[in-house]
């Protein structure tokens, strides 16, 4: 038996990438927070709950990570947990670089006390490159624009450290952005489709949006977990960029969920608001997955059209 031991299983990515590993027949934990609520929708929604052991852990607490390890023994540690919102990360930047920078850096240190033959997956990210017109590899600067992008350069940076300076097996994903009927609410992808739902039950009028010109690299979760785990069966850990190689404007995914949706011309539905503009944005992402394409055989499998189908369709299910 495996032991895989995800930080941040609750998110998008974590519910992915436990149902992917269960499948694969490995012994799955996970980390939660405390919360007044339930946080554990998506693996109810997966129906992987009970099939997962959840440890409470904070990233912010290395305590807490250090436990999480003792108690996991795992062969793989897979670290996804951030605050993971771009935007928020404006008005928290302290509170961002703690766990998404910092927080990396506390489970890099308690794995080589405790654990340094385990391998890790570290979550990088595109929002490291900043705005250039240019695609991005494994190779491109790194100029980040918000203090999320800052704290994951952060965190990048000490996992190529940890394994040149203590040969410990750190791979990094820089992966592009990856959406799924599971994506938070508060993302541009899924604030659209949920908010499709709502305009077609008589519930919204309007969508509030901030910079629709922006365009990224989308791709779906599900093909992006299976590249982390890809990277962690190497023998050699090392950096991977995992995109799908082409960028829609988010004025192109309004375009596509609106005619999906039968809803007539998405402009009738859309206020531009400069709430929800940032005071930095990236205007265009594109990325270079060749090197996972050729070293791990890995290829994204759903298109953007495809994407956006899925997830209309899933919030129309009301
Ligand atoms: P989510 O925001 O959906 O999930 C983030 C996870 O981190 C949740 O489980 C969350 O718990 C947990 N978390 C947040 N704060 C803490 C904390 N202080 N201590 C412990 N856990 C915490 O993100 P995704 O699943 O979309 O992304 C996974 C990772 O990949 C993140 O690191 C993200 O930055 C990175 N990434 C994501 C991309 C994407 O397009 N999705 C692209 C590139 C990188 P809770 O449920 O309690 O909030
Ligand atoms: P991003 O994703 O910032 O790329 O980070 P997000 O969906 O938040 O924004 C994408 C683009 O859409 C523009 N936009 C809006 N965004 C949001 N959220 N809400 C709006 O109303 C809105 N209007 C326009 C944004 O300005 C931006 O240009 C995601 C996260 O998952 C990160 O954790 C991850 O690292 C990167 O992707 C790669």
């Amino acid at each position: 038996m495996t032991n895989a031991l995800i930080f941040g299983i609750t998110g998008q990515d974590g519910t992915y990438l436990a149902d992917f590993l269960l499948k694969k027949g490995y012994t799955v934990f996970g980390t939660y927070r405390r919360t007044s609520h339930k946080a554990f929708e998506r693996l109810e929604a997966f129906d992987i709950l009970s099939n997962v052991n959840l440890i409470r852990a904070d990233l912010h607490d290395h305590v807490s990570i250090s436990r999480a390890i003792k108690q996991s023994k795992p062969d793989e540690i897979y670290n996804l947990a951030a605050q993971s919102f771009v935007a928020a990360s404006f008005e928290q930047p302290l509170y961002t670089s703690d766990i998404t920078g910092v927080g990396a850096l506390r489970i890099f240190e308690e794995a080589r006390d405790l654990c340094p033959k385990s391998k890790i997956y570290q979550a990088s990210s595109s929002e490291m490159f900043g705005n250039s017109n240019e695609t991005k590899n494994e190779n491109s600067r790194l100029s980040p624009m918000s203090p999320y992008g800052i704290a994951k350069v952060y965190a990048h940076k000490s996992a190529q450290f940890y394994r040149e300076a203590y040969g410990m097996s750190i791979s990094s994903g820089i992966l592009f952005n990856h959406e799924s009927p599971f994506r938070g609410l508060e993302f541009v992808t899924r604030k659209i489709t949920s908010s499709i739902a709502l305009i077609k039950q008589n519930k919204l009028q309007k969508i509030h949006l901030g910079n629709i010109n922006a365009k990224r690299d989308w791709g779906f979760a599900g093909d992006y977990v299976k590249a982390m785990w890809l990277m962690l069966q190497k023998e050699k850990s090392d950096d991977y960029v995992i995109a799908t190689g082409k960028s829609y404007s988010v004025i192109e995914f309004l375009e596509r969920a609106f005619k999906i949706a039968e809803l007539g011309d998405w402009k009738n539905y859309v206020e531009i608001d400069e709430k929800c503009m940032r005071p930095k944005d990236i205007e265009f992402l594109l990325g270079d997955s060749s090197k996972a394409r050729s070293e791990l055989g890995w290829t994204p499998t759903v298109s953007f059209d495809n994407l956006v189908s899925l997830m209309v369709e899933k919030d129309l299910e009301f």
